[in-house]
């Protein structure tokens, strides 16, 4: 649990007044990193009393903080057109999921997710009102082979949307230097038989104001308000980025991630690098020479040319490959 939703278990729990040093007591921190936590939590919108010799009391919780602005923000015609607020969600994909049967294009967005979900099982950190936590539903009309590329057509709109000298690290990483600001996580739902496509769900989770990282996360995670020192409103940039993913999407279902291949590989900071990848059970390592026409990576092995559609890839000089 990161520290600030420490102290604002602390305050909810609390009947009344809580004062600095208690907190600072039972969490090990300063009293002047108390206040700097109290501050941000006001900056996000939950009020909070502090009298002299009281402490701090919890009066009230931001409410909807997110889908009032950001639908005025958005010039999309159905992406993120019907909104799926919750202030709290175990993940929003599986939220979406649960609620497949709602329009096309309608987006799940949580202040919180208790159990973020990374590819393979692993844990998305989901901190209160730390980050952009949404999943998009979607119908694409496009063969099942290809829905992998809707990873790559995210990217690539988070990437325009975040600015900041963002790269993807291919496929599902957005990077900021060597470290992820970003990941996507696209699941699906088909009929075995027929290979039609039900829906698809398009997670994505940006780290917006995380001021620090627990420490296993450290060396390879960061925020925009690491960054560039300011917070940064959440809204604004989920709107940049279902602004910028709508036209991406829509020439990615029309004509296939060739249209997009370009731009793609000029954001892709995987390219030209020395990578270590699990092809057919072995780990290899090579460098990655090219993005094909599908989204593939195509990787110089002393076998040769190898090509990687999914899976793991490791960049050497990034989280802690050296
Ligand atoms: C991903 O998985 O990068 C996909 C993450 C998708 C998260 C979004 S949030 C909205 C939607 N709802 C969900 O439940 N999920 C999606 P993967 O490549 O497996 O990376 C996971 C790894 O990233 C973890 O094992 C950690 O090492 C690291 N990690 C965990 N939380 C992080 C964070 N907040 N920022 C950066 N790295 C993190």
């Amino acid at each position: 649990m990161f520290v600030r939703d420490k102290i604002l278990k602390i305050l909810k729990e609390a009947d009344g007044y809580v004062s600095g040093e208690r907190i600072s007591g039972m969490l090990g921190i300063s009293r002047a990193a108390v206040w700097k936590h109290i501050k941000a939590l006001r900056a996000d919108g939950y009020e909070i009393l502090s009298v002299t010799n009281k402490g701090y009391r919890l009066c009230s919780e931001p409410e909807n903080i997110l889908s009032d602005r950001l639908s005025a923000a958005l010039c999309t015609d159905h992406i993120g057109r019907n909104i799926v607020y919750m202030n709290k969600v175990d993940s929003t994909n599986e939220e979406a999921k649960r609620r497949a049967d709602m329009p096309d294009g309608t987006l799940f967005i949580a202040e919180q997710q208790e159990s973020g979900k990374g590819r393979l099982g692993r844990l998305w950190e989901s901190p209160r009102g730390g980050g952009i936590w949404m999943s998009l539903l979607l119908r694409p009309d496009i063969p099942l082979g290809r829905v992998s590329e809707i990873t790559l057509a995210a990217g690539l709109a988070v990437c325009r949307a975040v600015g900041c000298g963002a790269m993807i690290k291919w496929p599902n990483d957005i990077v900021i230097g060597s470290r992820k600001i970003c990941g996507i996580l696209t699941e699906m739902s088909a009929e075995p038989d027929t290979g039609t496509i039900n829906y698809v769900v398009c997670g994505m989770g940006i780290n917006v104001n995380i001021e620090s990282f627990p420490d296993d996360l450290k060396a390879k995670a960061t925020s925009l308000l690491i960054e560039t020192g300011e917070r940064h409103s959440r809204d604004e940039i989920a709107a940049r980025v279902l602004n910028e993913f709508e036209p991406v999407y829509e020439l990615l279902c029309a004509e296939g991630f060739g249209a997009i291949r370009e731009e793609y590989a000029r954001m892709c900071v995987t390219l030209g690098r020395e990578v270590r990848v699990i092809y057919r059970k072995n780990e290899t390592i090579g460098k990655a020479a090219d993005i094909d026409e599908n989204g593939t990576l195509l990787v110089d092995t002393e076998n040769g040319r190898i090509p990687v559609s999914s899976g793991e890839v490791s960049v050497r000089g990034m989280y802690g490959y050296a």
